[in-house]
């Protein structure tokens, strides 16, 4: 995912397991509930390439790229 520094950011994660969301840099993290959609909203003020994990699956979900 790459977006311009300044802009707003909206995820949205829907999950068959429950687990955390964590983007890295950003510290950001949310809730994973079976189901159920969650957002978290955030400006795009630091550059930079930041991961975005499922801490309980490990799984790597993108990258998000800010310039
Ligand atoms: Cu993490």
């Amino acid at each position: 995912m790459k977006v311009r520094r300044g802009t707003t950011v909206r995820i949205t994660i829907t999950g068959d397991a429950a687990d955390e969301f964590h983007l890295h840099g950003y510290d950001r993290t949310l809730k994973i509930t079976p189901g159920r959609a969650a957002t978290l909203e955030l400006v795009a003020d630091t550059p930079g390439v930041f991961e975005a994990e499922l801490h309980h699956s490990g799984a790597r979900v993108f990258e998000l790229q800010v310039s």
